[in-house]
């Protein structure tokens, strides 16, 4: 049997010593190997306590969704980086330091060098004062001679003047043949930027947005996102996701077309971007910029795709991170008021006669008012010989086209001063003011006369006559005790054939009807069919 060896007492601590150091020595090659930054390194790190960043690097956890194997195994047809290089432009107002950093240096670590031309960063009136030179003192440190080759443009508005703003101002100064408007608080993933250019190389007028991978807001870890979704917009113009339906033989991981972008988040040539107009600079602040531009490039020659190869995490919000300069108007909100001025011009320049279907949904937005003409926007349209907006409902998103042809009426449903409304907390019918902000928009189905709210409630009769909303039935028995005829501004319901009544001016009730009673007639906001 072998007794325990014993060790001198410096001999141990010369084993303990040389154990840590080959420990260090290990993580520093793990470190190095991923080649990768991770984000709780620099969380909230003020950026000239490098040192302490850099024991966080130890830290280093890899939690990144990789971009598919059959897009990783392929080699990219690109062409030279003097006919395609790109201009970053990030316009930020009040992003964390580390949110920043994250965006910055997976940019630098995973774009080829000779294609990224430049970084142009934006502050949009940020309140921290230093952020500017910090960044640039901290960057010329960490890429050190990268930095001579790479252009940087560091502009601050002293004044906020809104994302729309800063990136047109950002696009402006650009001289690399592509642009990308990237938010200030994603991470690129490797290899996002050769997809991309690949289909842009194959149509100047094409314009591509990538894979968006959603950024956990409170972990700040990065998940897989969905190869089968679009970008799309609603009626109120308003963005979602659309489902998309893959072809025969069509692999998720091909590029798609898509009638809006993955949000915000885009690249296209620089040149067709400034030829469009840049973003509409009458949008103000924050919203629609990225809708109407999508609008405006199917209209007047271009497209959009989706390459799923190309993968950019960014952190999606419930809401937002800033705040909106105040406004006039005292019953919406800034947020509010912001986005429905942007939205009522991007009706007003593009819709054409479909305008009324934003209305219809969006009242308030009649109220707000814009001090300029659309002068400039039909120009353009003269001049680029753009297609009217149908041709976008035919061509570019059926699904818009179905929820217009779907319905014979909507909007705000008017009983003599009073809207029918949902009340959201606890889904009670009351008679109400049309000009709350949430009033309900109601939708009239052309084919099951069901009366729907946007959350897909409808309007049904019941028990002892009582009027309810319940969600829309799909079955014949909950169709037909939610099926209403329309005689001229009457709601007749189908089953019980009595009318839809409002006596009392408050309470709704079914009653024997009555062809020239007020209180039975309900005007939609929009009628489809009228002429
Ligand atoms: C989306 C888009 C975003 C933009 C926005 C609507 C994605 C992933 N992002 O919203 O690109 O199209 O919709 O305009 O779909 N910012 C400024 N100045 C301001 C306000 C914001 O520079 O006054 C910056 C902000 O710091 C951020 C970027 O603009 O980097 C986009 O803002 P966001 O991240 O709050 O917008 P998001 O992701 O909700
Ligand atoms: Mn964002």
């Amino acid at each position: 049997m072998f007794a325990p060896r014993k060790y001198s007492r410096p001999r141990r601590c010369i084993f303990y010593i040389l154990a840590f150091v080959i420990c260090q020595l290990f993580f520093v090659f793990l470190f190095i190997r991923n080649g990768s930054y991770d984000n709780k390194a620099f969380s909230h790190q003020p950026l000239h306590h490098e040192s302490e960043s850099r024991k966080h690097f130890l830290e280093y956890r890899e939690f990144i969704s990789k971009t598919p194997q059959s897009c990783t195994t392929r080699s990219y047809n690109l062409p030279p980086p003097w006919q395609s290089d790109v201009s970053v432009v990030i316009s930020f107002h009040n992003e964390a330091r580390s949110m920043l950093l994250r965006t910055i240096v997976s940019l630098l670590r995973r774009t080829p060098e000779e294609y990224l031309h430049e970084l142009i960063l934006v502050d949009d009136g940020s309140q921290d004062v230093t952020l500017l030179d910090d960044l640039r003192r901290w960057m010329e440190e960490v890429f050190g001679g990268r930095m001579d080759r790479l252009g940087l443009i560091l502009l601050k508005n002293q004044k906020r003047m809104g994302l729309i703003w800063s990136r047109n101002k950002g696009a402006s100064l650009a001289e690399g043949h592509y642009v990308l408007f990237l938010d200030s608080h994603c991470e690129v993933n490797d290899g996002w930027l050769e997809p991309l250019l690949e289909r842009l190389e194959l149509n100047p007028q094409l314009a591509v947005s990538p894979l968006l991978d959603p950024i956990d807001p409170t972990t700040l870890s990065y998940r897989k996102g969905n190869e089968l979704l679009k970008g799309g917009f609603d009626w109120s113009l308003h963005f979602h996701w659309l489902k998309r339906q893959l072809a025969k033989k069509e692999l998720p991981e091909m590029a798609y077309k898509s009638p809006a972008f993955a949000g915000g988040i885009l690249m296209m040539s620089r040149e067709w971007f400034l030829q469009l107009g840049s973003f509409n600079s009458q949008l103000k602040i924050w919203g629609g910029e990225s809708i109407e531009l999508a609008i405006k490039l199917w209209l007047c020659g271009g497209q959009i795709e989706i390459v799923p190869c190309s993968r950019i995490g960014h952190i999606f919000r419930r809401l937002h991170a800033f705040d909106f300069p105040p406004q006039l108007d005292q019953q919406l909100s800034p947020a509010q008021e912001t986005y429905l001025h942007n939205s009522k011009i991007i009706a007003e320049s593009w819709l054409d006669e479909y305008k009324n279907m934003f209305y219809a949904l969006r009242p308030v937005a009649r109220r707000i008012p814009l001090d300029h003409t659309y002068d400039e926007m039909q120009r353009l349209r003269r001049e680029r010989q753009c297609q009217p907006f149908e041709w976008y409902l035919r061509h570019v998103s059926p699904e818009l086209r179905i929820h217009f042809d779907e319905l014979s009426a909507t909007g705000t449903l008017r009983n003599e001063d009073r809207c029918l409304h949902a009340r959201q907390s606890d889904s009670q019918l009351i008679l109400a003011s049309c000009y709350l902000s949430d009033i309900t928009q109601w939708r009239m189905l052309r084919t099951s006369g069901q009366l729907s709210t946007q959350r897909e409630l409808c309007l049904g009769v019941g028990h002892r006559m009582g009027i309810t909303l319940q969600p829309c039935g799909r079955n014949e028995t909950t169709r037909n005790s939610q099926r209403w005829l329309r005689l001229g501004t009457h709601f007749l319901h189908a089953e019980t054939h009595l009318c839809l009544d409002n006596p009392l001016k408050e309470r709704l009730e079914m009653s024997t009807c009555r062809s020239h009673a007020v209180s039975q007639s309900f005007q939609f906001a929009l009628e489809m069919d009228a002429s």
